[in-house]
């Protein structure tokens, strides 16, 4: 059977206040469009340097903090959406998954905001070129692709900052997803949700590298939003991240802007200890590294005493993301062996 059709209220009415500037449902568009047969979308991953954790309004997916990205070209997902009959039907990587699968359930909680009398299902195809679930974000990827596919099928033409509002409610991290390079999530202050959103921050960086150190790749144990609920709720320590998160946020947009590599790197490594900082003093503990995460992160400490610039992050997984010039490029992959580097800049 599928999902209960019926959104919360407040969801619901955030979401038709930013469709109601749609072309294709504007009573003045000169160009009603109609559904389309299929609407397409394709989206990055992307890495937190100042990191998203908490929310302030679980119904509208509020953070308490800002946040900034990098996105990562050619990891991400691509979706295809088409309006179904009966029910909807959920394909991921080539598999069609059960409607009570979670990663199913939660797409089409979602898409209970957007069915219309012409679109009462939805097929949604998914290939998914990240682990899902393995803290590389596949969720902010999979929702902006989602996103992008609605607004292709439904011709909606929103911005890219609408689409950021809407990504939003699907997965924190997608809001900024739906950009090449570096974005900002505001965190926003409104109890409507409607300055909430991401936006490019311009500032092409090509000597920019990401390195990605997979430890496990198997689903987390606890996923990011009861993760945040846990650590929001049992932390007291947790007090102080909001305002260090927007502290670093901003610090970390003066350094992409000014190039500063050693400030960035410095911030984003100090935001990330933080945010697990706050995981690891709640209770139950919750404690994503494994055993080879801290081998990894004082392998990196090693280099940099050694003169190597290099900076790590990690999200809520045992994985590190190293951050790090495209001069020390050959260092790192030595002293990492199977080492996955990623230019976001270069062609
Ligand atoms: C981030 N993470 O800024 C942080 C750092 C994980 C750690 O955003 O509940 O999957 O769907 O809004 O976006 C992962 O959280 O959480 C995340 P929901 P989401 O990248």
């Amino acid at each position: 059977m599928p999902a209960a059709q019926t959104p919360d209220p407040r969801q619901h009415a955030f979401v038709q206040s930013i469709l109601a500037t749609a072309h294709s449902l504007s009573a003045n568009s000169p160009n009603r469009a109609s559904t389309k047969a299929q609407g397409v979308g394709s989206a990055p991953v992307n890495i937190a340097l100042s990191k998203y954790w908490g929310k302030r309004d679980a119904v509208l997916n509020l953070p308490q903090n800002g946040s900034v990205s990098i996105s990562l070209p050619g990891l991400g997902s691509e979706t295809q959406l088409k309006p179904a009959v009966a029910q909807d039907s959920v394909w991921l990587n080539d598999q069609q998954l059960d409607a009570s699968a979670p990663f199913a359930k939660r797409l089409s909680e979602f898409l209970n905001l957007f069915r219309t009398a012409e679109v009462p299902f939805f097929e949604v195809v998914t290939q998914n070129s990240v682990p899902t679930a393995a803290g590389l974000a596949s969720s902010a990827s999979g929702y902006a692709a989602l996103v992008l596919a609605l607004d292709d099928l439904f011709d909606w033409q929103l911005p890219m900052t609408q689409l950021s509002l809407l990504a939003r409610m699907g997965s924190g991290s997608a809001s900024r997803s739906l950009y090449p390079g570096f974005a900002i999530w505001h965190a926003g202050q409104q109890g409507d949700g409607l300055d909430s959103f991401a936006e490019a921050l311009d500032a092409p960086w090509p000597e920019f590298c990401v390195g990605l150190v997979e430890i496990d790749v198997a689903e987390k144990p606890v996923g990011s939003t009861a993760g945040m609920q846990q650590t929001t709720a049992a932390c007291a320590l947790y007090q102080a991240w909001p305002a260090q998160a927007e502290r670093d946020k901003a610090v970390i947009i003066d350094a992409i802007r000014a190039q500063d590599f050693s400030r960035l790197g410095a911030t984003a490594e100090h935001n990330a200890l933080s945010m697990h900082a706050t995981m690891i003093a709640s209770w139950p503990p919750l404690l994503y590294w494994q055993a080879e995460s801290v081998i990894a992160m004082q392998q990196v400490w090693t280099l940099r005493q050694q003169g190597v610039e290099v900076y790590f992050t990690m999200d809520a997984g045992p994985n590190l993301k190293l951050l790090f010039l495209a001069a020390q490029k050959k260092a790192v992959s030595a002293a990492f062996p199977g080492l996955k580097v990623i230019e976001p800049f270069s062609s």
